[in-house]
């Protein structure tokens, strides 16, 4: 046998050997599809949380249809009516505000095509219209900065004065970290919270707003809680711009735990920030895949979170992920 025949004989031997293990059918399978709606770049939150699920899909094998809706619901929509279209095997969306699903999820599910929801819950009645809700308890955040304010002002014997930043309106962690908040806060009646407005989760809105709020309440002002770290971050620009100290004449409060409030931490400008995780890629993937195995996928599945104090944040600095 010359060379080059005995190489294709190899090759057949190979190719047959490769069809014992793996029928012709597995080797022809199609790539499982997803279709993913994101709300869009508003905060570091949600570009870490973009940049998980895509990297994830990539590791996963998954072929990922990622559509950025720029902060508006009609654009969600539109983005999972065309998944529909395409016939993706499974859909999975992060909801910019709770309500106002109903029509969509149920073209979804007259398609047979199951729906995750990533991060953010829905508010619909049917739960059957979507399979699995994967993300943070954003009410148990709140109760954490609540928490972390009661103990810190445990010895204050005067009114305790807040400026709340709230999120997106009609977002659910806009929502549940406003009312996990007052839940704890409302056992003292010296915790008082003297104006609350959206800052929309952006840097901007932030800055914005607390110019407004510093304006109108000066001094007045003791606490800032505020839903994310980027308004956070907005707000304290605003503050050293009025001639106040962050974090000293002012006590911030944050959540998320993205690396821009470490290094607020570190610099002395902001008290403490609740954990709040954007890597929910690689557990989505596993949930689409178990999916398509035929396995149930749990109702809900919650993210582990931690409380991170200004006096711990140059130690975790090299840790963050995000
Ligand atoms: O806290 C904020 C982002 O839905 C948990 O959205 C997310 C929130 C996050 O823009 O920074």
């Amino acid at each position: 046998m010359t060379t080059s025949r005995r190489r294709t004989a190899l090759a057949t031997l190979g190719g047959a050997a490769l069809m014992a293990t793996f029928p012709l059918s597995a080797l022809a399978q199609k790539k499982i599809v997803l279709g993913f709606s994101q709300i869009g770049a508003e905060s570091e939150w949600r570009t870490a949380n973009s940049e998980s699920i895509k990297s994830a899909a990539a590791a996963a094998g998954i072929e990922l249809k990622f559509s950025d809706a720029q902060q508006k619901q009609e654009n969600q929509i539109k983005a999972i009516r065309s998944f529909i279209a395409q016939k993706v095997d499974v859909i999975a969306f992060s909801p910019v505000v709770e309500s106002g699903w109903e029509p969509v999820l149920r073209e979804a599910k007259a398609a047979k095509i199951p729906v995750i929801l990533t991060d953010r819950a829905v508010n619909v009645k049917d739960d059957s219209l979507w399979v699995s809700f994967m993300g943070s308890d954003f009410l148990e955040e709140g109760r954490r900065a609540g928490r972390w304010l009661v103990d810190k002002m445990k010895d204050v014997k005067g009114d305790v004065n807040i400026v709340e930043l709230q999120g997106t309106v009609g977002s659910a962690p806009a929502i549940d970290r406003k009312k996990g908040f007052e839940e704890v806060i409302k056992a003292d009646a010296k915790f008082k919270i003297i104006r609350s407005q959206t800052g929309d989760f952006t840097r901007a809105k932030g800055k914005e707003v607390m110019e407004a709020f510093l304006k109108a309440e000066g001094k007045k002002i003791n606490v800032l809680y505020a839903h994310n770290d980027d308004m956070a971050i907005g707000a304290i620009q605003a503050i050293e711009e009025a001639g106040l100290k962050p974090a000293k004449d002012i006590t911030i409060i944050s959540i998320d735990a993205v690396k821009g409030a470490f290094e607020a931490m570190i610099a002395g400008k902001l008290n403490v920030t609740v954990e709040c995780s954007p890597l929910l890629g690689p557990q989505l993937m596993q949930a689409v895949k178990d999916l398509k195995a035929g396995k149930t996928l749990p109702k809900r599945i919650v993210t582990e979170e931690s409380v991170f104090p200004m006096e711990v944040a140059a130690k975790e600095f090299p840790n963050r992920k995000y």
